[in-house]
């Protein structure tokens, strides 16, 4: 584990079932997904993104383990074999040591440079604790990223913000985003995986439907790295920000019809 700072080893992954038993339980994530051992499952239909183009102005913080971006309650999921409509409650991304490698969930042990999460919570609730209750209450939706030669301008926002957000416990706004700006065209979001696991940190809740989409989201390696600028609160470089993949426990991984 040597590739950890004092913050992860000090605290990391590996001492997390000592701070909250859920984080050696038998659904955790991520995972790393064997694409010739996943079924295809004719009810993984293509999602539904209700009002994810919508523009809003959002807060970006380093909270001292990732950047967060709170969303505004009014985008919303449905179809994509989820049991209900889930709204949008933020999102947040993890990612490796100057654009190396990053991602939370592997495919076929190709570990990519960074992943989105957009956490949703079933719409009939009102906070994230009550949804965790919920063995399906909340959806994470997850999103590759891959190197590129040229930047990606939709993502100006959010790398330029980065500058004014390096030490721990700050944050800056964003003047205007909208979720359909982050992510591959509907058209190219038909091609997912889908299993049930659990938060990445600490609890470590078995309350999430996961997705994580095939085709990624291309990034240049200027845009990748300005993410190891950022400091965590000992003020050592945030760089690997991501939980090891956890075991498979008998779980069946299911990918989308289409
Ligand atoms: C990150 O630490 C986020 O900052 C957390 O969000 C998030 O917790 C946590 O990851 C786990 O989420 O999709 N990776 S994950 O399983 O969304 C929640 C905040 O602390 C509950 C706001
Ligand atoms: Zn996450």
């Amino acid at each position: 584990q040597s590739q950890f700072t004092c913050d992860h080893q000090c605290n990391g992954p590996d001492k997390w079932n000592h701070a909250n038993s859920n984080c050696g339980g038998k659904y955790q994530s991520p995972i790393n997904i064997v694409t010739r051992k996943t079924l295809t499952d004719e009810r993984l239909t293509p999602f539904q993104f209700n009002n994810y183009q919508q523009i809003f102005r959002g807060t970006i913080k380093n909270n001292g383990h990732t950047v967060v971006v709170g969303v505004p309650h009014l985008s919303t999921i449905s179809g994509g074999g989820l049991p209900s409509t889930y709204k949008a409650v933020q999102f947040h991304l993890h990612w490796g040591k100057n654009g190396g490698p990053g991602s939370e969930h592997t495919i076929d042990g190709e570990q990519y440079p960074m992943e989105l999460h957009i956490v949703h919570m079933k719409s009939q609730y009102d906070d994230l604790t009550t949804a965790l209750a919920d063995q399906e209450g909340v959806a994470v939706l997850g999103f590759f990223y891959e190197k590129s030669n040229s930047a990606n301008r939709k993502y100006d926002p959010i790398i330029n913000s980065l500058r004014s957000i390096k030490a721990t416990n700050s944050n800056t706004s964003l003047l205007s985003v909208s979720l359909t700006q982050l992510i591959p065209s509907e058209q190219n979001l038909t091609a997912y995986y889908r299993y049930k696991g659990s938060l990445t940190t600490p609890g470590c809740t078995e309350a999430v439907i996961w997705t994580l989409f095939e085709n990624p989201i291309p990034l240049s390696m200027d845009q990748l790295r300005a993410f190891s600028e950022l400091k965590f609160h000992d003020g050592n470089p945030m760089v690997e920000t991501f939980r090891p993949v956890q075991p498979l426990n008998g779980r069946q991984v299911f990918r989308s019809g289409s």
